[in-house]
């Protein structure tokens, strides 16, 4: 049995869930809240001790820190398999999920999807300079992707990998911000897939509530 830690509004918890969904692996989804007060409760910091969600546990095995989680997935059990076979496929794969991890989390979801979508919508005013000053940065991370990006239908050509189910939930969250809407119109080949990706069963069964 596969108990997957998380809360559904995670963009992290999100990219385990579509590679669980595309192995065709039955997994709960046990519910913690990071952002509640007081933070993630004590039994969780057992299983991560940074607090951070998603953490996977399969029978005695636990794990935490999401690209693991991906491999773990997708390593461990039947089904199609999401990891390109050869080791420049490998590795161009791993260049896309740390380029996400090192650098268009914070920007593409944080710095500009947070403050100018979630932070409106709770009645807080949204850091226009925090905004303002992170669009370079976002071009940066968009061009480099788009630049990545293969002849499809997927990010590295005709097999998902798990560089589709990492990029997905980050670049569906930004492109909810205005300047996502802009700055994804100068990548081109990301945009295309974003917008094919996004109808995949994969994705509609993670949608947040
Ligand atoms: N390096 C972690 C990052 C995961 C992460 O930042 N998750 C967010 C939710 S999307 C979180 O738990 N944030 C709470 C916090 O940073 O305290 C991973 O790859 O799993």
């Amino acid at each position: 049995m596969i108990d997957l830690f998380g809360a559904a509004y995670s963009v992290y918890v999100r990219s385990a869930r579509m590679a669980l969904e595309e192995k065709g692996i039955a997994y709960q989804l046990v519910p913690i809240d990071v952002f509640a007060p007081g933070g993630p409760p004590d039994s969780f910091l057992e299983l991560n001790p940074f607090g951070t969600i998603p953490a996977l546990r399969h029978d005695n095995f636990t794990l935490y820190e999401t690209v693991a989680i991906l491999r773990y997935v997708d390593e461990a059990f039947d089904g199609p398999p999401l990891q390109p076979e050869e080791a420049g496929g490998r590795a161009r794969m791993t260049q896309i999920l740390s380029i996400l991890d090192s650098h268009a989390y914070r920007t593409l979801v944080w710095n500009i999807y947070v403050e100018r979508v979630v932070k409106p919508r709770e009645g807080a005013p949204a850091d226009e300079v925090g905004i303002a000053s992170a669009i370079g940065p976002a071009r940066t991370v968009l061009a480099a992707l788009d630049d990545l990006v293969e002849d499809g239908p997927f990010l590295l050509g005709d097999k998902l990998t798990l560089a589709d189910c990492h990029a997905a939930p980050m670049l569906a969250l930004f492109e909810k911000s205005d300047e996502g809407v802009t700055l994804l119109k100068g990548a081109p080949k990301l945009s295309r897939w974003l917008q094919d990706f996004q109808r995949r069963p994969c994705f509609e069964a993670t949608k947040p509530a």
